[in-house]
C-alpha cells in the first residue's frame, strides 16, 4: 500500500499500475522501461502541464473534432495507465478506439480488450489487416478504423508507425514526454505532457471549445514551435535548479 501522503504518491501509483499490468500481461517488460524514460523527462518538465502543452492539448481537441472518423490508438501502457481517460475522450470527441500493439500477441490483444471493456471503453473489434507500410506487426490495423481515419491520436508511439501514418497523409497527434523522440519530431502535433494529465485536458477542450476557436487553433498550428517551447521549459527548469 502506498500512503496517500507520500510526496511521490502519484508517481508511485503509476509505477505500481505498470508493474501490475506487466504481471497481468497487458504491458510488456519493454513498456516498463518506456515508462521510466517518460518519468525522467517529466522531472525536467517539473511534472506539470506547460503553457505550450495546454495549447497543444486544445489543438488536439480541435483536430479530433474536425476529423473524419478519428481514432484513438491504444497500446499496453496507455490501457494500463489511462483506460478511464480514454473512455471519456472517446465519448467527448466521437473518436473510435482501436488497439494497436508494437509487441503484438493474441493473448495481449484479448487482455487489453477485456480491460478496456471493463472500464466502459467501446473498442473496435474485427479482423486486422496488414494495411500500413511497415514490415512489423504495427502494420496490422482495422480497415474501418485507423486505415480509414484522417486523424489518429497515438500516445506513446514508436517512430516508425508515426512516420508511416504521416506518409499516408493522416494528421497524427502524439502524446510523448520526450520532445526529442522520433515520434515527437515526426508527428503533425506533439503534446509534450504526461498521458494522464494530457487526456483530461483534451477531453475538456472537446466539450468546451467553440468551432471558431478550433478552426483558429488548426490554422495557427506550428509543431516546431511547440517542440521548441517544450525544450525551452526543460532548459529553464534545469537552469533554475542550478541557481
Ligand atoms: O504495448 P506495446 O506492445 O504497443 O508497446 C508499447 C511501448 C511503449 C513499449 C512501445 O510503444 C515503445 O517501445 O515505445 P517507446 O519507443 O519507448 O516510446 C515511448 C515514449 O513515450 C517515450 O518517448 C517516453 O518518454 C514516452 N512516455 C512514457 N511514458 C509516458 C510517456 N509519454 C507521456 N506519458 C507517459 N506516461
Amino acid at each position: 500500500m502506498i500512503p496517500k501522503d507520500h510526496p511521490r504518491y502519484r508517481s508511485l501509483v503509476a509505477r505500481e499500475r505498470i508493474a501490475d499490468a506487466v504481471r497481468s500481461g497487458i504491458v510488456v517488460v519493454e513498456g516498463a522501461s518506456a515508462h521510466g524514460r517518460g518519468e525522467a523527462f517529466d522531472y525536467l518538465l517539473g511534472e506539470e502541464t506547460s503553457a505550450s502543452a495546454k495549447r497543444a492539448e486544445k489543438t488536439a481537441a480541435a483536430f479530433l473534432m474536425a476529423g473524419f472518423r478519428p481514432v484513438i490508438s491504444v497500446n499496453g501502457n496507455t490501457a494500463a495507465l489511462a483506460a478511464d481517460e480514454i473512455r471519456d475522450l472517446a465519448e467527448a470527441s466521437g473518436a473510435a478506439v482501436e488497439i494497436n500493439l508494437f509487441h503484438r500477441s493474441e493473448d495481449r490483444m484479448e487482455a487489453i480488450t477485456a480491460h478496456l471493456k471493463a472500464k466502459g471503453v467501446s473498442v473496435l473489434e474485427g479482423t486486422a489487416e496488414r494495411l500500413l507500410p511497415l514490415s512489423h506487426d504495427r502494420a496490422l490495423c482495422m480497415r474501418d478504423g485507423i486505415y480509414a481515419a484522417n486523424v489518429v491520436l497515438v500516445p506513446l508511439e514508436d517512430g516508425d508507425r508515426c512516420e508511416a501514418l504521416v506518409s499516408m497523409g493522416k494528421t497524427v497527434i502524439t502524446i510523448d514526454l520526450n520532445p526529442l523522440s522520433r515520434t515527437a519530431q515526426t508527428a503533425t502535433l506533439t503534446i509534450v505532457d504526461e498521458l494522464t494529465r494530457a487526456l483530461p485536458n483534451i477531453t475538456r477542450a472537446c466539450r468546451e471549445m467553440s468551432p471558431d476557436t478550433g478552426e483558429q487553433l488548426i490554422a495557427d498550428h506550428d509543431n516546431t514551435r511547440l517542440l521548441y517551447a517544450a525544450l525551452h521549459t526543460m532548459q529553464e527548469n534545469l537552469t533554475n535548479a542550478m541557481d
